[in-house]
């Protein structure tokens, strides 16, 4: 009895310090957070880009085997990792993050996770972009595992209730992912990821009835009707109006019919979304405060916390090869 009193606080104090926390690294490296910012305002004065790969990244990191940094991890010769499956062709950042994590090791070695690197680098980008600064719990540890073959991701022609089983299976509401796709406020498409709308739609010999005609002809000049290789194919703007900045412009757009990807016009299109589309169009900042509420709650999927995982030394290798494939 009297042991069962002593040792329930204990229990329930374990399991809390094994939690994601805010400012985690205040005593190992108390300058992790503001390392990382000066960094990300140095690369963003020099490439304002910066904002749409983190946000890219992040989102591929965190949608497979949770937000460990396993979309980091280089291929081997016995192991395909994630990075090398088909949708994470055109994820961009990794150099950026190679020189973070650099710098941290020499300020505080074997402490900051790559995990962590991603989701306070996504953040900074942002608030650089227009979009406000927001506080994230740290304290993710570094995977062990990434596998091509566990990349499944949302492809760009699905229909919304598509897309949203996807979502779904991560706990997001239709809203949260109305207001995660509003990332594509900033960034561009390769044109193989929509030049089906632009020529022959659905086999009807025609383009996409719901895009606006003068876009069409925009993008059939800029794409052409043969397909390229994907890192070789000319790029649009995903926002084709603030392009550089996280704004609600994005829902703006999607109302003018200028969506470019097909699952962001269908957004506009679908009576389950079209409200949301609405909403963040008339309300910027009820958008923002929105998206950086899912934007926290993506950075906290199927995260590793206390011992699980590692604080890689390099984050596009695992500290123990050994490991690799699974
Ligand atoms: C149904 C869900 C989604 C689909 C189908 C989708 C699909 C795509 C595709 C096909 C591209 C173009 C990639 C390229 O050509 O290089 C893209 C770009 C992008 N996506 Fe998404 N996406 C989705 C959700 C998200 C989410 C949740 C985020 C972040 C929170 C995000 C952020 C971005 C950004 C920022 C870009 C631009 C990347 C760049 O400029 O390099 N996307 N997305
Ligand atoms: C572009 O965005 C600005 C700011 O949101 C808006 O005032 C303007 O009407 C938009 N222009 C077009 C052509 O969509
Ligand atoms: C991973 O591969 C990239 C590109 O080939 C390379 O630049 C980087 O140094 C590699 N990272 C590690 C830790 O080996
Ligand atoms: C950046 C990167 O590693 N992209 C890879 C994505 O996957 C394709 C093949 O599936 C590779 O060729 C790319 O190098």
């Amino acid at each position: 009895m009297a042991l069962r009193y002593f040792l329930l606080p204990f229990f329930f104090l374990s399991l809390a310090t094994a939690q994601l926390s805010f400012n985690f690294y205040r005593s190992t490296c108390p300058n992790a957070e503001f390392i990382i910012k000066t960094l990300v305002f140095n690369k963003f004065n020099k490439d304002p880009s910066i904002t749409a790969a983190l946000l890219r990244m992040h989102f591929h990191d965190c949608f497979v085997r949770g937000c460990d940094a396993s979309i980091l991890i280089n291929s081997t010769s016995n192991n395909q990792a994630e990075k090398d499956a088909g949708p994470n062709e055109t994820v961009r950042g990794y150099e950026f993050i190679d020189e973070i994590k650099t710098q941290l090791e020499k300020k505080c070695p074997n402490t900051v996770s790559c995990a962590d690197i991603i989701t306070a680098a996504t953040r900074d980008a942002v608030a650089l972009s227009g979009g406000p600064s927001y506080p994230i719990p740290t304290g993710r540890r570094d995977g062990l595992i990434s596998n091509a073959n566990d990349v499944n991701l949302p492809g760009p022609s699905l229909s919304v209730s598509q897309a949203f089983s996807f979502f779904r299976a991560k706990g997001f509401t239709l809203k949260e992912m109305v207001t995660l796709l509003g990332a594509h406020t900033v960034g561009v498409a390769h044109c193989g990821f929509f030049r089906g709308r632009l020529f022959n739609f659905q086999g009807t010999g025609k383009p996409d009835p719901s895009m606006d005609t003068a876009l069409v002809s925009k993008l059939q000049k800029l794409c052409g009707s043969s397909s390229l290789p994907t890192v070789r194919d000319p790029t649009a703007f995903l926002d084709q109006n603030t392009s550089f900045r996280v704004d609600n412009e994005f829902y703006n757009q999607v109302l003018k019919k200028r969506g470019i990807l097909q699952i962001d016009q269908a957004l506009g299109n679908d009576r389950s979304s079209v409200g949301f589309v609405r909403q963040f169009s008339s309300d910027g900042n009820g958008f923002l405060k929105t998206f950086v509420d899912a934007m926290v709650k993506m950075g906290k999927l199927e995260v590793l916390v206390g011992n699980a995982g590692e604080i890689r030394k390099k984050c596009g290798v695992f500290n123990s090869p050994g490991f690799a494939s699974m």
